[in-house]
């Protein structure tokens, strides 16, 4: 008989640019949504784990914000969470957009690669949206920036080439213990995760008008079996975005509120309540305790003033 398989496990970094589809990746990967999605860049804000449970191997994905000069406090606590999951890992997932030609901001994305010199896998997403043989010159660029250890074309959104990625994830993994319960998908509170989901209709609802300012605090979040009730802040810095949010008649403010308690009663169910306030809080971005509040930190609590 055949010695039986060793259990492989690890962490594997999922790092790039913004928008670069991380967050589609991961979920595609999971095959449940773990982290959301949106078409606006630096929509993850934090460091989300997604589980990859197979009989013979265990594979903690990292999604994380995408690699960008911080100019805010969120930002570069944003950014620590980048950093520190380029440390904490087996494996790195650099994912770039391969629809859009090479720029600064990717020049950026694989110097701060560099700085770790983690092995890394080289991911070309959004095929879907190119002719193959443009792929050919950009590889050849990465290929000079960086060893990598492989070059994968695919798309996160068709699940094209995720099969390929899988299997190089599988080889590369070391031997290793199951770190969750195999029913485990995310690290994420349902609350944290409630939070998610309303911030995703929210950038959806207004991502021409207010893309990075607003936020979501949920203040109640309580579970019974007939009903979730989630009573939560959608903050925004300046008293002039309230009326964006909130729209004609409050109509805008109405469908967030519709789409996102659709979704989180499929996460709920069977019946979710929620109520939604919209709040100005003043330059958050720039607060630390607010950030930490939210749950953006990566630094350890500040003592209070
Ligand atoms: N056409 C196409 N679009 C994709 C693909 N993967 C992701 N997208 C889209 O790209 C946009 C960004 O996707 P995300 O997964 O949120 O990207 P991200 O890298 O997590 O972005 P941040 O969290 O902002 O750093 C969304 O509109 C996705 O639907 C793909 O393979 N093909
Ligand atoms: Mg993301």
């Amino acid at each position: 008989m055949p010695a039986a398989q060793p259990f492989k496990s690890g962490f594997v970094a999922v790092v790039g640019r913004p928008n670069s589809g991380k967050s589609t990746l991961v979920n595609a990967l999971v095959g449940a949504k773990v982290a959301i999605v949106t078409a606006v860049a630096q929509t993850t804000r934090n460091r989300i784990l997604g589980v990859v449970n197979q009989p013979e191997a265990q594979i903690v994905l990292m999604d994380t914000p995408g690699i960008h000069r911080p100019l805010h406090h969120l930002n570069q606590q944003m950014m620590r969470w980048v950093r520190e999951s380029l440390q904490d890992r087996d494996l790195v997932l650099f994912i770039v957009d391969a629809s859009t030609s090479f720029g600064k901001g990717d020049q950026f994305a694989v110097e701060l690669l560099s700085e770790y010199r983690p092995r890394a896998v080289l991911l070309l997403n959004k095929i879907d949206q190119i002719r193959k043989p443009a792929l050919l010159p950009l590889m050849a660029r990465y290929s000079k920036l960086y060893p990598f250890e492989a070059l994968i074309p695919i798309s996160a959104l068709h699940a094209e080439g995720l099969d390929e990625v899988l299997s190089v994830i599988l080889q590369m993994l070391p031997e290793g213990p199951q770190y969750f319960p195999p029913e485990t998908t995310t690290d994420q509170s349902e609350r944290f995760l409630a939070g998610e989901v309303i911030r995703e209709k929210v950038i959806h609802q207004t991502r021409e008008e207010l893309p990075y300012v607003t936020a979501v605090a949920v203040e109640q979040f309580e579970e019974r079996p007939a009903l979730t009730r989630i009573h939560a802040s959608i903050l925004v810095e300046k008293e002039s975005q309230k009326p964006i949010l909130i729209g004609a008649a409050g109509h805008r403010i109405k469908q967030i509120g519709t789409e996102a308690r659709r979704e989180l009663e499929k996460i709920f169910p069977p019946k979710v309540f929620l109520q939604l306030l919209v709040k100005v809080e003043p330059d958050w971005r720039n607060n630390p305790a607010v950030v930490a509040g939210l749950g953006y930190s990566a630094d350890p609590p500040e003592p209070p003033a």
